[in-house]
């Protein structure tokens, strides 16, 4: 039983909803422990073929709990990044499974990262972003020094993270760090309709996913590798065959993630 989030499994969807409303979801020790579970838990899920991450109540994630007391040297920040948030980031991004960040209210600090770590990333019309960082005498941290600049590039993202003000989920969506913004009230219809065809996909998204997140690490020679490597095994998949026999049948396919 979790006491932090709630993991709900929809049978080809899971979703993990972060449970602390009372600090916009603010991450401690226990939130952490038990959303590194339940990322385990659905990577390992074969069935579950997509994984959505919202916060409940009115914020997504503020980030790091201030109020825990936890960080009192820079040994314990060490040991907080690593045995926290980067196998939280590591395991968002490397889950062979699409994940989408559902962005209902504010994210700031490490919530930013965790909704950038997502594949996909959709925020309701009133959230907001805050790299909130650096008003508290901190660096970036749970990777969103990688993410922001590949996405904003250098100068947008640097003044990002040396200001740290607040931005509207409308200017996300301008700036392409978010894939888009949406009323409100249909958040959560709009990102499970998103949800589900995906779970509905083939077996070679998950390949697809690991070939789109390399490309900002390697150089055109190791792509072209990298891309075979993922073609080869995805040519040996049931739903590669499936799909080429629904397109020459002129049906639509009926893929099982295998
Ligand atoms: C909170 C928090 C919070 C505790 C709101 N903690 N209670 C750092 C250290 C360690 C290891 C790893 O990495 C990091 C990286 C980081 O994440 S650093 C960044 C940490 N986060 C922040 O600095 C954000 C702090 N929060 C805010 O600036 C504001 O709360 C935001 C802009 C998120 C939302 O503002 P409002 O909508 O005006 O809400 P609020 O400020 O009234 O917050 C509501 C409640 O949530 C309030 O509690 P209260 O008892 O007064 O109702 C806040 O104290 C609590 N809360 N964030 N991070």
């Amino acid at each position: 039983m979790s006491e932090t989030i709630i993991y709900q499994n929809d049978g080809g969807r899971a979703t993990i909803t972060l449970n602390r409303p009372e600090s916009l979801n603010s991450v401690n020790g226990k939130l952490a422990y038990e959303l590194k579970e339940a990322l385990l838990r659905t990577s390992d899920d074969k069935d579950v073929r997509c994984l959505v991450i919202t916060g409940g109540g009115r914020g997504f994630c503020a980030g790091a709990d201030l109020g825990a007391g936890d960080i009192n040297t820079p040994g314990d920040m060490r040991d907080v990044l690593q045995d926290r948030y980067n196998p939280i980031i590591k395991l968002i991004r490397d889950i062979e499974k699409p994940v989408i960040s559902a962005v209902n209210g504010v994210a700031a600090g490490a919530g930013v990262s965790l909704a950038l770590a997502a594949d996909i990333c959709i925020a309701a019309e009133s959230a907001s972003f805050v790299l909130a960082f650096v008003k508290i005498g901190l660096c970036p941290d749970a990777g969103i020094s990688y993410f922001l600049p590949r996405l904003v590039g250098l100068k947008k993202a640097m003044e990002m993270a040396l200001l740290g003000e607040r931005f509207d989920a409308k200017t996300a969506e301008r700036l392409g760090i978010i894939n888009r913004s949406v009323p409100d009230d249909k958040l959560m219809q709009e990102v499970y309709a998103l949800a589900d065809r995906l779970a509905a996909g083939p077996y070679s998204q998950g390949l697809i996913k690991k070939l789109i997140n390399s490309s900002a690490d390697a150089q055109l020679g190791t792509a072209l590798e990298l891309e075979t490597q993922a073609q080869v095994n995805a040519a040996g998949s049931l739903d590669f065959k499936e799909g080429v026999s629904a397109f020459m049948e002129k049906r639509k396919p009926n893929f099982i993630g295998r």
